[in-house]
């Protein structure tokens, strides 16, 4: 309650805060969105999942029972600052253990910052399966002053038909090495607002606000609206002052908020609009995919059809990083730590794996907040956390800067938890060649940016947020494969923070499941820098998940260049 009001008192926020509860029972459905039936993880017997919405400063609360019977879960609040609510933030084995079959666990944080946001799964690759969301958080000051006539809410997203749990278990396989070259499934359809067609009302004049949410699990969309040219207004839930656009690429779990304007004069006719997949990603382009989902701004029905845009390659893209933000923010001052971090893919006994920090992620016996939160002044020594979470232990206030060099020769959406951070550099063919010169003084923020294939990125923000946060690239398919690090964030004031009847609802659920909450990466509480028990490099789970239904059948790779970036020597870390 305290914190709340304080909270609010910061935001500037007058209007009192409400607490918004949601009850979720998570449960197997099944549903056809591009027709292909198929079961899918519902929210109460029903998919899509529900749109959260609430003010900035409320209180949610999201109940979630886990009524699969045959997987975990964990939720994760994407773009949340989750401030002084570490265990809330959902990646299981990171800030929570799993949530049982028959267990049920109450999520409760603050909305903030404002803006568009989901949610979605952070458990073994599951969101792809439906598990995941819109999330809306309101700032009436701002939607105010944008003068709008009505919002809508437009994901995107790559659908599939096959379940997740067999297809992790086939592209972490030997056998996808030697198809695919370690390539990522291609999705079946592309799919907005969970449907094939959308139609937005529309009239001549009004002023519309539209949420653009990528709720993928690869690729990006190319979003285009004939006639009809964007004012980008938000990334990530950061404000920005309006630039104009005719396209947006849009990643992985990014979100654009744009203002369109209905045509004085619509010549009696219906406008097309198009998400439309970006190929990167994919290892060739299958004949029978469509590449397009087309939707309608509607004038009027009684108005033709129109007829839907179709373009090889997009032009007039916009270039996230010359927006500004709203509020101006100066660039961070000298950073107090440099992390270096080489994005890459490497081949193993038991398939590809992917590595940002020294080696590919993989989870530890103690979820890392529960080390840090138990081993007293060793949590400020990251070797306590296990060498496979890559743990990076962030000092209170200090200004960070990733320094991150993508070796892989695909473009790679990076996202921060409990934060937004400033972009201030981005190259598309070298690494970073640190020169600070070029840093624009005004940096964009957002909290999931591209790092295009064999380039570079270099991002700064301040390790205010006591936590543990994971740092990851936010294709599904990485994620599974170990494209992540694990920042510790100011663990000795997470320690005096952190409120200890949450510790202690969590440490419930995980005891009743034998999942340990105490002491180093192994669970020893005696000698915390004894890492002998922990999970130790390498130790892959060769067969993570069941058999593999209707193995995709074996044809050439059509890999990109990425294999000739393989080929390159890795950059040298700092
Ligand atoms: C769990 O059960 C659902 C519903 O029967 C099924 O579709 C799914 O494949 C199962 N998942 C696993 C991992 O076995
Ligand atoms: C708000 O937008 C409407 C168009 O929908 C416009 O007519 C009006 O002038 C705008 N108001 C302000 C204060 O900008
Ligand atoms: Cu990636």
């Amino acid at each position: 309650m305290l914190r709340t009001s304080f909270l609010l008192a910061s935001l500037g926020v007058v209007c009192r805060a409400a607490t918004v509860n949601y009850n979720w029972d998570i449960t197997w459905v099944n549903a056809a969105p591009d027709g292909y039936s198929r079961p899918v993880i519902g929210i109460n017997g029903a998919w899509p999942g529900p749109k959260i919405e609430a003010n900035v400063g409320d209180t949610i609360n999201v109940r979630v029972t886990n009524r699969l019977g045959n997987e975990t879960t964990g939720i994760h609040w994407h773009g949340m600052y989750q401030t002084g609510s570490g265990t809330m933030d959902g990646p299981v084995r990171v800030g929570q253990c799993p949530i049982f079959p028959g267990d049920n666990f109450v999520y409760t944080f603050t909305a903030n910052p404002a803006g568009s946001f989901w949610y979605h799964s952070h458990d073994s690759g599951q969101y792809p399966d439906g598990l995941r969301g819109p999330m809306v958080i309101h700032d009436p000051v701002a939607e105010a002053r944008l003068n709008f006539t009505k919002e809508y809410t437009m994901t995107v997203s790559d659908w599939y038909h096959q379940q997740m749990p067999a297809q992790v278990h086939y592209y972490l396989s030997p056998q996808n090495t030697i198809d695919h070259d370690g390539a990522e499934p291609i999705p079946d359809a592309t799919l907005i607002n969970d449907k094939m067609t959308e139609t937005f009302q529309i009239q001549p004049g009004k002023r519309y606000l539209i949420r653009i949410i990528s709720m993928s699990a690869l690729a990006a969309h190319y979003v285009k609206f004939d006639g009809h040219q964007m004012q980008v207004v938000a990334v990530d839930g950061v404000q920005v002052h309006s630039a104009p656009t005719d396209t947006i690429l849009i990643s992985a779990a990014q979100r654009y908020d744009v203002i369109i304007t209905g045509l004085a004069d619509p010549q009696k006719k219906n406008y097309a609009f198009v998400a439309s997949f970006d190929p990167d990603m994919f290892d060739y382009v299958p004949t029978t995919l469509n590449m397009n989902n087309d939707g309608i701004l509607q004038y009027d029905p009684t108005f033709a059809k129109p007829a839907p845009i179709r373009q090889d390659t997009f032009t007039g893209v916009l270039d996230d990083i010359t927006l500004v933000p709203y509020d101006n923010q100066a660039i961070f001052g000298t950073p107090d730590q440099t992390i270096t971090l080489n994005a890459q893919f490497k081949d193993y006994a038991v398939g590809s794996r992917a590595q940002l920090g020294s080696t590919p992620y993989i989870g530890q016996k103690v979820p890392t907040i529960f080390t840090a939160m138990t081993t007293g002044s060793d949590a400020e020594n990251p070797i306590v956390y296990g060498e496979t979470v890559n743990p990076y232990v962030l000092k209170q206030g200090q200004v960070i800067q990733i320094v991150l060099n993508n070796i892989d020769g695909g473009g790679h959406p990076f996202h921060l938890h409990g934060h937004n951070f400033q972009v201030l550099s981005r190259t598309t063919t070298q690494p970073w060649d640190g020169n600070t010169a070029v840093f624009p003084q005004k940096p964009m923020r957002r909290d999931t940016v591209k790092v295009p294939g064999g380039g570079s990125i270099v991002l700064r923000f301040v390790a205010n947020n006591p936590g543990v946060f994971l740092f990851h690239c936010h294709i599904e398919w990485h994620v599974e494969s170990g494209l992540s690090v694990t920042f510790i964030e100011a663990p000795l004031q997470l320690q005096k923070i952190f409120p200890q009847g949450v510790l202690g609802l969590q440490r419930g659920m995980c005891k009743k499941n034998k999942v340990p909450t105490d002491g180093n990466c192994a669970g020893n509480t005696k000698t915390p820098l004894d890492t002998s028990q922990c999970v130790q490099p390498l130790a892959f789970d060769p067969n993570p998940w069941g058999a593999l239904i209707n193995p995709p059948s074996a044809r050439r790779s059509k890999r990109r260049a990425r294999d000739a970036l393989r080929a390159r020597s890795p950059i040298e870390g700092s």
